[in-house]
């Protein structure tokens, strides 16, 4: 694995007084983009001007996280519809047009329909999370969200007792997408799952935006799923469809390669990739004597999450 060194940063630590001045940037940003008139964010900060002096957290950690800097989550990216390479994925990504956007929401629900974004947003409250993020190649970093609850949004759709699972897809455009058109090393669009107890589980976000700002188009602009404790491949982004369906949707990288990436994605240091030990990570930022850092199980989130697995032997369904 190739690692691009960055210049140098001063990571801030995420205390609770540089929380406050973070979420006063981020109030400042929303702001900012109102008044610049970016998309869907301008409608809900004009609505309602004063949810922006409270934006609240969504999720914080329980011990003070150095968040990682944002110059490497904004120019190290994964997004293979542009690019296998990290870096041509990010400036490849620019010329994706994400505004207008609409989000089909549909299969087993009461209200299926094609939202636009911005009517999705207005019935939201963004929220700050910072989450760990951990990716299967056993890189990692800590990334300062801001999105809302996905039960949240599911609920206004009003899911059947049918719905068991929630299958996600990613654009289509093979215009804007080069490797959609030049490479099919994965079946395109996107696709990825959750069953519906993950999907309902309040760490479970689409994000819009991060670092206090709308979120950059090569980090999955304008909508994107962010689950912390599953590893980042089930983070699909640029989100078109949420169908809620009777069985465990195939993802894209399931598809691709069942014995290396299965359907759960939890990440667990007990468990290796077929071709790498997921033991251990490299921390995104960290520099480059800094050593490997030991991963958890459910990536640190075990106290929340491990009880929707207690029957399983997640070595099977890994
Ligand atoms: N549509 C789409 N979503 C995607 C990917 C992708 O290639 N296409 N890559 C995934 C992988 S492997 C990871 S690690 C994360 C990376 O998110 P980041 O680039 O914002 O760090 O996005 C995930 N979501
Ligand atoms: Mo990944």
């Amino acid at each position: 694995m190739i690692i691009k060194t960055h210049k140098s940063i001063p990571s801030s630590e995420i205390t609770e007084q540089s929380v406050f001045n973070q979420r006063r940037q981020i109030i400042k940003a929303m702001l900012a983009m109102g008044l610049t008139g970016s998309g869907a964010y301008s409608r809900i900060v004009d609505a309602n001007d004063t949810k922006w002096q409270g934006i609240s957290k969504g999720y914080q950690p329980k011990a003070p996280l150095t968040a990682t800097p944002s110059d490497i989550v904004k120019n190290h990216t994964n997004y293979y519809e542009f690019s296998f390479n990290k870096s041509d994925s990010t400036s490849l990504a620019q010329v994706l047009p994400t505004d207008p956007w609409s989000v089909e929401i549909t299969g087993e629900v009461e209200k299926p329909g094609v939202y636009h974004l911005e009517d999705l947003l207005s019935q939201q409250s963004l929220q700050e999370y910072i989450y760990r993020f951990r990716c299967v190649e056993a890189w990692s970093m800590v990334v300062p969200w801001v999105g809302f609850s996905l039960a949240n949004l599911l609920k206004t759709v009003k899911p059947l007792s049918s719905a068991r699972f929630v299958k996600f897809t990613t654009l289509f455009d093979p215009s804007h997408m080069p490797n959609q058109k030049d490479n099919n090393m994965l079946q395109w669009p996107y696709v990825e799952g959750l069953r519906i107890d993950e999907a309902m589980h309040p760490l479970t976000i689409l994000a819009t935006g991060m670092y206090g700002e709308a979120l950059p188009k090569q980090n999955g602009a304008p909508l994107r799923l962010v689950v912390p404790w599953k590893y980042g491949f089930k983070s699909i982004k640029a989100i078109v469809k949420i169908e809620l369906v009777k069985n465990p949707p195939l993802s894209s990288w399931s598809k691709s390669g069942p014995g290396e990436y299965g359907f759960y994605a939890n990440v667990n240091p007990e468990v290796p990739h077929p071709r790498w030990s997921q033991s251990s990570e490299r921390v995104l930022g960290a520099g480059f004597f800094t050593p490997r850092r030991k991963t958890e199980l459910f990536n640190g989130y075990a106290e929340e999450v491990a009880s929707l697995y207690s029957d399983m032997d997640l070595r099977h369904f890994f």
